[in-house]
């Protein structure tokens, strides 16, 4: 179960086995070495993911639920009749479970790149929710999102795209204003989007929630390269990196990394990179917002907000944006 964030591609055990060792050992092989999060999300990334979500310094999952809880019947009340909820990246479909209570909506299409329990899981929505036309869509919408064949008549339904967990964080800005485009062009002239980001605050606040005492998420980073070793056959040993994360203030963004302990020559196929004591691979950056600056963002990806709500520290924003 995905109860947190879905994110950006999550799992991309679907892709062509190729293109994903291809893509690791571009990353690899560069200057800065860097590895896409989205390698973070295999069946031990997800179950680590969902502990990372129940551990008191990760705020922004039991923050965005008290928001959620506490506005749902505003949120609700200011979408449109006869909608299609569209939830991207919708894992166990948990999240959505709650609001299809309260919304007017006809059809749900759930949106994951991780299929395993994608049709078993929007099956039991369906049940759950008889009068909802329920619709299984396995795909990377942040490679490229094209779901309008899978959406109903978008002037009678209004689309409303349903993205939490603040996982549009995950996208360096300009990835995020694209595909927030590519939901706006999907979404039609009638369509909405309800999105979170995750706020600016206190530096300590946001690097405590990323290096925990129990070091869940460590171990959720040093996973990343057994999947390496799995998809691209390398011989990383993970015990050999320390995790490390940082608040970059001029980025704004939380910067996830794993430092080699000592030197260390990493192998794969006829490949090889030596790692110096000391050097990193970026494994996920994580922005922070103003409420103002994802405005702007929203408004460059064609959207105008509609409204915004937040927790009373102001640490988390949930964003219902318009075309
Ligand atoms: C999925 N995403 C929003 C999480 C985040 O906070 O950026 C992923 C994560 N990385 C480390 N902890 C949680």
């Amino acid at each position: 179960s995905m109860e947190g964030a879905p994110s950006p591609g999550r799992r991309a055990d679907t892709a062509p086995l190729d293109n994903r060792a291809a893509e690791l050992a571009a990353g690899l092989r560069a200057a800065q070495a860097h590895i896409d999060p989205k390698f973070l999300y295999d069946a031990q990334g997800c179950v680590l993911f969902n502990a990372i979500c129940e551990l008191e310094e990760y705020y922004p999952t039991r923050t965005e639920r008290a928001i959620f809880e506490a506005h749902r019947g505003a949120i609700a009340r200011a979408l449109p009749r006869r909608l299609q909820w569209v939830d991207l990246g919708c894992g166990d479909c948990a999240k959505s479970r709650a609001w299809l209570a309260h919304v007017d909506a006809c059809r749900y299409l759930g949106v994951d790149i991780a299929a395993d329990c994608l049709r078993h899981e929007v099956a039991a929505l369906g049940r759950k929710f008889p009068q909802v036309d329920c619709v299984a869509v396995e795909a990377d919408f942040s490679a490229d999102l094209d779901l309008s064949r899978h959406l109903a008549d978008i002037q009678e339904h209004p689309p409303v795209f349903f993205y939490p967990g603040s996982s549009i964080g995950n996208f360096d800005p300009e990835r995020a204003v694209a595909l927030m485009a590519a939901i706006g062009r999907q979404a039609g002239p009638r369509g909405s989007l309800l999105i979170s980001a995750d706020l600016r605050k206190d530096r300590r606040v946001m690097e405590r929630a990323y290096a925990d005492d129990l070091g869940v998420t460590a171990a959720f980073n040093r996973n990343v390269l057994r999947v390496c070793n799995r998809v691209l056959g390398s011989d990383f040993q993970p015990a050999e990196f320390d995790h490390e994360s940082r608040f970059d203030d001029g980025h704004g963004r939380i910067e996830m990394r794993l430092r080699a302990r000592q030197r260390q020559r990493v192998r794969w196929g006829s490949s090889e990179r030596v790692f110096e004591a000391g050097e990193d691979i970026v494994t996920e950056h994580s922005y922070k917002y103003t409420p103002a600056q994802f405005d702007a963002m929203l408004a460059r990806a064609g959207f105008s907000v509609r409204d915004m709500w937040t927790d009373p520290r102001s640490w988390f924003g949930v964003f219902l944006a318009q075309r």
